[in-house]
């Protein structure tokens, strides 16, 4: 377990991960419910992966390169390699002074992107996760749905530039998708699907009656 795990000193904050696809809409409403909850006199740390601390935004630039090619366990270290600096520097500390950390992607992705869609064996991301993280996990996590098509529309629609993984085939992405709905099954007192494929407004409304009933808070819609 790693040293910087206190889970009793944490107690107080909450940790949410929203996860999915490309442009499932996560960002989206992350800032939408940050506010509603400030506005319920909960102070909040939203934050990101992979990156979210100075050392961890390092490594982002080094994965997210579109003419890098890293081999998938390389790649999965460094996701955990970012991961456990952003938990020890940011995420943790945060929970301890009783924030709500909002958190988009965590190690959910590295288990979908890296096992489910590259092909890393499964127990080998658990392996990484217990020497990063030892027994912490979100206290609850959203999983964004939606079809695949519709997550790449949604991108093109953004016109960015595509980082390494937006430039992978709709397989992989059908791979991904497969991924998240099999670790919300797998965990359903965790997780919880949130389908991304309804307006914005829709969207909103179900995250904030899933955080009235999984953990107790009343935010306005
Ligand atoms: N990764 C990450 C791994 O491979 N392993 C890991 O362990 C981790 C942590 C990070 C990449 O790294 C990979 C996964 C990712 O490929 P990123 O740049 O941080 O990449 O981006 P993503 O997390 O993928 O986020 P995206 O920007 O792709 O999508 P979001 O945040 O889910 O979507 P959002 O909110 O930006 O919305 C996308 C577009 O859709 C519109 C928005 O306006 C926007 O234009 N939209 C909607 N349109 C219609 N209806 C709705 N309900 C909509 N909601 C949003």
């Amino acid at each position: 377990m790693c040293s910087g795990v206190l889970p009793d000193a944490m107690s107080a904050g909450k940790f949410i991960t929203f996860e999915g696809g490309e442009g499932a809409g996560k960002s989206t409403q992350i800032s939408r419910v940050a506010e509603k909850i400030e506005q319920a006199g909960i102070s909040v740390f939203t934050t990101r992966e992979p990156g979210g601390s100075p050392g961890a935004e390092t490594i982002r630039r080094l994965l997210l390169d579109p003419v890098k090619n890293w081999d998938v366990p390389t790649e999965a270290l460094l996701h955990f390699a970012a991961r456990a600096d952003h938990y020890t520097t940011r995420i943790a500390p945060a929970l301890r002074e009783g924030k709500w950390v909002l958190c988009d992607r965590f190690a959910d992705s590295t288990r979908a992107y890296q096992g489910y869609g590259l092909g890393l064996n499964l127990e080998a991301i658990e392996m990484l996760y217990d020497i990063s993280l030892g027994d912490f996990k979100p206290d609850l996590t959203l999983i964004f749905d939606l079809p695949v098509e519709t997550g790449m529309e949604r991108m093109r629609a953004r016109g960015d530039s595509p980082d390494r993984y937006e430039q992978m085939d709709k397989d992989f992405h059908g791979r991904l998708r497969k991924g998240f709905l099999d670790i919300a099954a797998r965990e359903p007192d965790r997780c919880q699907i949130i389908d991304a494929l309804q307006d914005m407004d829709a969207v909103t409304i179900a995250i904030v009656a899933c955080l009235s009933e999984r953990l107790g808070v009343r935010l306005s819609v």
